[in-house]
């Protein structure tokens, strides 16, 4: 019985609230873009900048990644010369923080399952694990070992895209001259690790439902929550519940994040929270918080440049509402 609710329980902590609403085919076209290229050595400053941000490595100290071909992210394109280096980062491996796994991944048994509170499952599918080490789903990322990222195998995200129409002062929606279609606008922070513009989303918590992700990571880096007494807190919370009531499911996979590994990678579920006649949004100001730099309401177009795969979520958007791209 204890077993059957502890799994129940899991499978309830998964799955999102019953008014959040599913896209058919959200994937698709995500998935068939080329994958992950934010975690290889075409993007190698970004693992070095992490490196020297979170570890304070000197430059002779800094793990570089194996340059990783396009046609060689295959695991089953054959490359036996292939041996990355194994880079943990020291901040990791030193404080042991407690939402980080243990050091050694032979430990871990429970691989694509629920683990205690720890979800070890893949959007993806069933990932292999060969001699106990989990192997990333999308392939070569040119470095071993859990890099930057507290898990072993999946790390799992939640990213709310919390849209509005770009208004006049007149509050009439401003039209694209070019498309003749309304500008979405989206909450976008500005991450401090890397300084570029994202969704504020953030890690699943152990045993936190999607639901309760999605506005917390929203709360604390939009509009720093955190940084407020327990009345104003609970203000803020019980001025965003209508809006968190209603998403709409844009995205789950993997994440093209800067921070993957060929053992520890990204996935996330994207949701839309819409604020259509800006009554959420028109008397409230936006407050950076947490690890976001600044705030914004950003127009979504096709000119963005984003976080990881952020882009593709906030295209999602702007197709769910017709809007410009
Ligand atoms: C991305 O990293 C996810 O899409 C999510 O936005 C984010 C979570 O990591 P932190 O913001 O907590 O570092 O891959």
């Amino acid at each position: 019985m204890g077993l059957f609710l502890s799994i129940l329980n899991s499978l309830t902590s998964y799955f999102t609230s019953q008014k959040y609403v599913t896209l058919d085919n959200k994937n698709d076209e995500i998935s068939n873009k080329k994958f992950h290229t934010a975690c290889r050595s075409c993007h190698q400053n970004k693992l070095i900048s992490y490196q020297s941000k979170i570890d304070n490595l000197k430059p002779d100290e800094i793990v570089y990644r194996t340059f990783v071909p396009d046609d060689k992210v295959c695991w089953s394109v054959k490359w036996s010369d292939y041996k990355p280096k194994n880079y943990t980062a020291i901040k990791l491996l030193r404080d042991k923080p407690v939402w980080a796994d243990v050091e050694n991944p032979l430990d871990i048994k429970n691989w694509n399952q629920i683990d205690n509170q720890t979800d070890r499952r893949s959007h993806m599918g069933v990932y292999e694990v060969v001699d106990g080490i989990p192997i990333n789903p999308s392939g070569r990322t040119g470095i071993a070992g859990r890099g930057q990222l507290g898990k072993w195998g999946p790390n799992h995200a939640a990213d709310p895209v919390v849209t509005r129409w770009k208004r006049d002062t007149n509050g009439e929606k401003i039209f694209d001259p070019k498309t003749n279609k309304p500008i979405l606008q989206f909450v976008s922070i500005r991450r401090l690790d890397t300084n570029e513009w994202a969704i504020p989303g953030g890690m699943c918590d152990p045993g936190e439902k999607i639901s309760q992700t999605l506005k917390r990571e929203f709360m604390e880096e939009a509009t720093d929550c955190l940084g407020q007494n327990s009345e104003a807190r609970e203000k803020i919370e019980n001025h965003l519940s209508q809006l968190f009531e209603n998403g709409v499911e844009l995205f789950r996979g993997y994440v093209d994040d800067p921070r993957n590994t060929d053992n520890a990678w990204m996935e996330t579920i994207a949701y839309n929270f819409h604020d259509e006649d800006d009554t959420v949004f028109k008397n409230f100001a936006l407050t950076a918080g947490d690890d976001a730099g600044s705030v914004t309401w950003m127009d979504i177009d096709g000119k963005l440049k984003l976080y990881a795969s952020h882009k593709n979520f906030v295209q999602k958007a702007a197709e769910l509402h017709s809007a410009h791209w």
